[in-house]
Parts: structure tokens; sequence; C-alpha cells
């Protein structure tokens, strides 16, 4: 065997179950063709994200019992923060109560009216936050991203070429701060290399540009730099989670993912008091007082044990190999996905599986309907459908990339679940040129793919 299996044992079982056939089609209809409005009950194995859905162990199940519920200075959150400060090397730790939470509380202070925020590629809620705020969300990521067949190890990196050039040309004043995500959830869970995030932050520096990370598969990332980046080999998963964040001034962080929590959030500033003092102030009326945030006592504690946890090197092991299990099975069904296979999801390139549905009918939306009918499986569009339509002109269908995500949740399936989502779509490719593309019957303005609904064309 060339990979040792899952590195814990079942205490406990959730049962789940496969509808028939029929049974999904009707409820699909019901959910107008929107997997999102499924039940989960209806759904076999949920692959819509990887987000608060985790399995938490043993020591986080007994953390809960240790919960301090006091409104003010909980225990757990002193935990928590001394937790995060080892990890990170930050001194400012405000709990939120998830990732989005962090959004709206930092980006208020940090961007003035009409800034840019420069990303190598944000993600929805971070994408809809900039905005709400009056800022305006520049993606920067490596041309070699948008093609799925290409090699590079790093297909989060920035280019720094056109990093620099746009600070050049629009001034630095007109930019609210830089925003590294890892692993980049948009571009396929793809890694930024340690290179790449030195050569922003020195970017950043030169001009005085604040640099945050979009943090919520930090883990991840550092073990794609371990095993992919000269010099790292060696390294332990905390140094390289440390000289990541030792490039930047502060981050947000999703708990849900990385944090093997099913809910929760950080903000983290490095050093600049001011702007901690102002998040203090901002989060009160927004997620609570800042040594809660939005939490429970218990969440905290749960989520200090969760980020232990994640940095350890026999579960990112499996994590990893579970993910490039089921994008080596797609492969061997001749699946288009892009590669390298990204740390928390196998993306199908529904462009080239489907090249007879336009964009702006949504092909990887498509695919994902068909493949619930088929399977029972929900996987999530990451395409031109959660991308939306250009602010000024209202064109839809713009999107360089169709892609279907099939998110694996951390601790919860195990590889012979991965074994049967790798089979259902040896099954779909057969009938690859049956599907049809859908069309809205609703269409809301922000976020729409959570709640539009469909019918097939
Ligand atoms: C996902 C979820 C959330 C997220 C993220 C990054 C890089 C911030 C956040 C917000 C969202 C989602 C998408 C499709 C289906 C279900 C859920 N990503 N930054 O699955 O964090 O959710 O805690 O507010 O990926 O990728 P939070």
């Amino acid at each position: 065997m060339s990979r040792l299996p899952e590195p814990y044992k079942i205490k406990m079982i959730e049962p789940i179950r496969l509808i028939s056939r029929e049974e999904r089609k009707h409820k699909l209809i019901e959910a107008g063709y929107n997997p999102f409005l499924l039940k989960s009950e209806d759904v076999y194995i949920d692959l819509l994200t990887d987000s608060g859905t985790g399995a938490m162990s043993d020591r986080q199940w007994s953390g809960l019992m240790l919960g301090d519920e006091s409104y003010a200075g909980s225990r757990n959150f002193y935990y928590l923060k001394e937790t995060v400060q080892q990890l990170t090397n930050y001194q400012y730790v405000i709990p939120t109560h998830q990732g989005r939470g962090s959004e709206q509380v930092l980006f208020s202070q940090l961007i003035k009216k009409g800034q840019a925020v420069l990303g190598n590629m944000h993600f929805d809620t971070t994408k809809a936050h900039i905005e709400l705020n009056g800022g305006k969300p520049v993606n920067l990521v490596i041309s070699e991203a948008y093609d799925t067949s290409n090699q590079h190890p790093f297909k989060g990196n920035f280019d720094t070429n056109k990093l620099e050039s746009y600070i050049q040309q629009h001034g630095e004043e007109s930019i609210a701060f830089i925003n590294v995500t890892i692993t980049c959830n948009s571009a396929g869970g793809q890694p930024v290399s340690m290179e790449n995030i030195k050569a922003v932050s020195k970017i950043a520096n030169k001009y005085h540009i604040p640099l945050i990370f979009d943090a919520a598969r930090f883990a991840e990332n550092a073990y794609f730099i371990k095993m992919r980046e000269d010099g790292y080999k060696d390294k332990d998963i905390r140094a390289i989670v440390k000289e990541m964040f030792a490039y930047g001034d502060g981050l947000t962080m999703s708990g849900k993912k990385d944090g093997l929590v099913n809910i929760g959030g950080l903000i983290v500033i490095k050093e600049d008091e001011k702007l901690f003092q102002q998040c203090t102030s901002t989060i009160v009326p927004l997620e609570g007082f800042p040594t809660y945030g939005g939490l429970t006592g218990r969440d905290m504690q749960a989520l200090a044990v969760g980020l232990n946890e994640v940095v350890e090197i026999d579960y990112l092991h499996h994590r990893i190999s579970q993910v490039q299990l089921l994008g080596k099975l797609l492969v061997s069904y001749d699946i288009p996905i892009q590669e390298p296979i990204g740390g928390h999801a196998v993306f199908v390139d529904a462009k080239k599986l489907l090249p007879h549905i336009q964009p702006s009918q949504f092909p990887a939306h498509a695919l994902a309907c068909e493949l619930y009918i088929e399977s029972g499986i929900r996987g999530v569009e990451i395409g031109s459908l959660l991308f939306g339509r250009d602010s000024e002109s209202r064109k839809d269908g713009l999107s360089k990339l169709e892609l279907l995500r099939l998110t694996i949740p951390r601790r919860v399936y195990t590889d012979n679940h991965i074994q049967y989502v790798g089979e259902s779509f040896g099954k779909l490719s057969h009938k690859r040129s049956q599907i049809t593309g859908v069309h809205f019957t609703y269409e809301p303005t922000i976020l729409r793919h959570f709640t539009a609904r469909f019918k097939p064309i």
C-alpha cells in the first residue's frame, strides 16, 4: 500500500441513505434545480463544501465540556488567544462567528470608498464584503491558474509583475490592502508558494500597503509548501505556518475549514494596535464582545484544539492524499480536472467536459444537477453562476473557469465513499452529450448562487 489509511478510528456514526433515482429527480425539481436548496437528508454523499462540515475529534468534544460561558473574559478565549499567538506569532486575536464576520469587521476598517483590494483570487463572500464596503476586488493570479491542464505546482500564486504594475498605474493610495488567499479556493484549492508570498510582501512593503491573509486553509497551504517547494521538505508544518504569516500584517480566518470546527472564525493582527482597537469597537454591535465575537466559550475551546490538530503531519498526509485519491479516480475515467489536484476539493473542468453548453447556461451547475440525479452526490458550481454579472454591463457568463467542485469534508468520509464518487463519474461521463444547460427562473442580486432557481433548457 502506497499510503496509510485514515489516521483515526470511528467512535460515533451518522447514518446516510441513498434515495431512489425517481425520488432524487423529484427532489431536485422541488429545489428549483439548485442543489443548495436540497434537504441534506436527501443527499447521499455531500461534497457541497468543506466548510463547517468536518468531524471533531474526541479531544475537541471533551473540550466542549470545558466551556466557560462568561460574557467577558472567558478562559476559553485566553486559551484560544494563546494557541493562535503561538501558531501565527501575531499579537492581537479577535474571535468571530465565522470567516465572513471577520471580513465584515476588518474590511470596514481597511477600505476607503473607491479603493481596490488586490488578491490572487477573492472568494465569494470576500468579494461581497469588499464591494459592500465600497471597494473594488481585483484578481491578479498567475495565468497558469486558468489553464486546468497546466502542471504549475503553485497555481494560487500572484502574478507579481501584474501586481506591481497595477500599483504603479493606479497609485498606492488607491489600494486598501493586498489579500493573499491560502490556499486559493476559486482557482481550485491551489497553494501559494513561500517564494511568492515573500515577493508579494516585498512589493507590499515597498508601497506601504498592508498584506492580509485569507487563511481559511492555511495548514493545507503549508503542507503543499513542504511537499513541493525546495528547502521545506524537512521543515515542520508549524515552522512553515509561522514563516508564511511572518510576511503579512494580519489575517482573517474561517475556522470552519482548517480550524476543524463547525462554526467559528478569527481576526488576527500582527502588531498594529490602532487597527486592533478599531476592530474591537466595531465588533461589539456586529458580532459581540471582543472576548467571544459571536462564539460560545465551548466553540472557542474546540477551535483552539482544532488549530493544534490540523498542523499534525499524519492528519495532513491523509487529508491531502484522500483528495488526490478522488482526483486520480476521475482522471482514470477521462474526466478533465484542475491539475495538479488541490487541497480541499477536486474541481472538474465542465467547460472541457461539456463543450456544448455555453458559459451563460452554467455547464458546471448543469453537471452538478446531473450528478445528483445519477448518484445522490452533491457538488457545487464554481464558475459563471458564482462569479455573478458584470456590475456595469450586467453581462453574464464571464468567469474564466467553469468548475464543478467536489469538496471533501475533513475526517468525515472514508476512502470507500470516495471510491463511490469516482465510479459515479465513470457512469456519468457516458451520458455527457445528453446533459443540457440551465436558465434562471429566479435570480437574486447578491450572492445569487445560494438561492437562485433554474430550469433545464
Ligand atoms: C466554501 C465556503 C468560505 C470562505 C473561503 C475563503 C477562502 C472566506 C470564506 C468565508 C463558502 C461556501 C461556498 C459554496 C458552498 C458552501 C459554502 N468558503 N475565505 O465552501 O468563510 O464561510 O466561515 O464565512 O473559502 O468554500 P465563512
